[in-house]
């Protein structure tokens, strides 16, 4: 299957779990490319199977949508925020990027629905910078801009940043930690609390997602991001996203077939319960 046809028509309604695409990489620094990300991992979706055996669960027993994407091609960085704030809608947002500034989008979104929402974030970066090449809305600042408006944030994964950026990361963050697991005494913490996670495909190791803007050495495996997402499989997620996917750097093509099959076990994890309304015949 596809996650495109996901949303044909006799698929679940409006309050279903939808992704949405967001293929923009305006700001990235180095090297541009996660705007074809969410196509990328539609067509890689096509190639894996939807049964997840570690999660013993399968994706056609779920119910969501694949909303396409937002028209984001030319925008300021801010008129993309804003964008991807507008398409929150009432189902489980799951984001494609497109680069990691899309975030800020969601969580203001669903920051204004949810008192408390913290965030999750997966990333070899701190994206912490407050401004980078005079930009104070770009995938360098991201995480800051979270933190300014007042969210709590846990930072998992992390391996990369300026001095500064890990003296904030240490003082304003809930949680800092090269390890991908959040401990467990956080995680029981957070158990009430509206959860927005946020993966950027470089938490992986180059040699498993090679096809991103800045990869960085020692990242993790996928097994190890994938029981740290189990970890949360009874806490309440309210929103997701899975960014900078840049396929032009994997001439070999895995990262986004890596990505299509995080997305599966991340719907499988995280999406509500309930039997998708199956068209008749
Ligand atoms: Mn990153």
């Amino acid at each position: 299957m596809t996650f495109l046809a996901a949303g044909a028509p006799g698929a679940p309604g409006p309050g279903a779990p939808a992704l949405i695409g967001v293929p923009y990489d305006a700001t990235a620094s180095f090297r541009r490319g996660s705007r074809w990300g969410p196509a990328a991992i539609r067509f890689a979706s096509a190639s894996i199977e939807t049964y997840s055996p570690p999660l013993d669960r399968d994706l056609e027993d779920v119910a969501f949508i694949d909303a396409g994407d937002l028209p984001v091609e030319g925008l300021e960085p801010a008129a993309m925020v804003h964008t991807v704030r507008r398409s929150i809608g009432p189902g489980l947002p799951f984001l494609l990027g497109g680069e990691h500034t899309l975030t800020l989008g969601a969580v203001q979104a669903l920051a204004a629905r949810h008192r408390d929402l913290a965030v999750l974030q997966w990333d070899a970066h701190t994206d912490l910078r407050n401004e980078y090449e005079g930009a104070a809305i770009c995938h360098a600042t991201v995480m800051r801009r979270l933190l300014d408006e007042g969210i709590p944030l846990v930072q998992l994964g992390i391996r990369a940043g300026t001095r500064e950026e890990f003296a904030i990361a240490r003082q304003r963050s809930l949680h800092v930690s090269r390890a991908v697991e959040a401990p467990p005494s956080l995680l029981e913490s957070l158990r009430e609390r509206p959860l927005y996670l946020t993966v950027d495909i470089d938490v992986l190791d180059p040699s498993v997602a090679p096809g991103t803007g800045n990869p960085e050495p020692d990242g993790a495996a996928y097994a190890e991001l994938l029981t740290a997402l189990r970890g949360l499989s009874r806490h309440r997620i309210v929103g997701m996203d899975l960014v900078e996917v840049a396929p032009p750097w994997d001439p070999g093509g895995a990262t986004p077939v890596i990505a299509a099959s995080l997305v599966r076990d991340m719907l499988l994890l995280f999406a509500p319960p309930g039997a998708p309304e199956r068209p008749a015949g």
